[in-house]
């Protein structure tokens, strides 16, 4: 299976996690692609009409011809080709505190990108500031959120997600998550020493259009 990859997606590094946990990795012919809505990659836009990573290409084309794109949907694709316990719980609270702390991390990472548009992505005759302040606040809240919650119990997608998006905006030096958030700072701590973690960790610059 080839999977297009940025190593420095956290969505990217989200699956690889998954599939790492899941014993999967193996199966991974894992390739790097620069893409940005600014800067077209046409193998991506190839594999997905989105034009975003990650993305499997044909050999993880499901039967009949599905391609999958977005990376929720490759980890429940994944979630299915393994026999130990499931990373996404089929039913009960703990699949909708999974499924919670999932979203919470998509919207922080979602956030941070939109943070990095406004401070040094977009050129700076174009920067607005209330923007970089709206999705700072964003930032803080769902930190707050998150050390509130710290999750707890067996390994989930949920978990998974909220370490890649912390490790990811610590790696882009975006708002610091640790001052005065010791519960979160702790487990984020010992999840980062899990070999999915440390066999995927984040390197090189965003490129766009010049
Ligand atoms: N919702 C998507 C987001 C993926 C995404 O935005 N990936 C970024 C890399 S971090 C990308 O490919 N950006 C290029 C673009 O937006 O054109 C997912 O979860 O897979």
């Amino acid at each position: 299976m080839q999977l297009l990859y940025q190593t420095h997606s956290p969505y990217a590094r989200k699956v690889l996690v998954m599939a790492h946990e899941t014993g999967l990795a193996g199966l991974l012919h894992v390739i790097h692609q620069e893409t940005s809505p600014t800067l077209r990659n046409d193998l991506v836009f190839a594999a997905n009409t989105l034009g975003k990573v990650p993305v499997p290409v044909p050999v993880l084309m499901l039967e009949g011809g599905l391609t999958l794109f977005d990376s929720s949907v490759i980890c429940e694709f994944l979630d299915g080709l393994h026999e130990g316990p499931l990373l996404i719980p089929v039913k009960g609270p703990e699949r909708w505190r999974a499924l919670r702390l999932h979203a919470l991390a998509q919207g922080m990472i979602d956030a941070g990108i939109a943070l990095r548009w406004e401070t040094e992505r977009r050129p700076a005759e174009v920067r607005w500031s209330p923007m970089a302040d709206g999705q700072t606040e964003k930032l803080i809240a769902a930190y707050d959120f998150a050390e509130r919650e710290a999750p707890t119990g067996p390994l989930d997608l949920g978990q998974i997600a909220l370490a890649a998006a912390l490790d990811w905006l610590e790696f882009r030096a975006l708002p610091d998550f640790r001052a005065g958030r010791p519960r979160l700072t702790a487990r984020f701590e010992a999840f980062t020493r899990r070999p999915s973690m440390t066999a995927t960790t984040y390197r090189g610059q965003t490129r766009d259009a010049a």
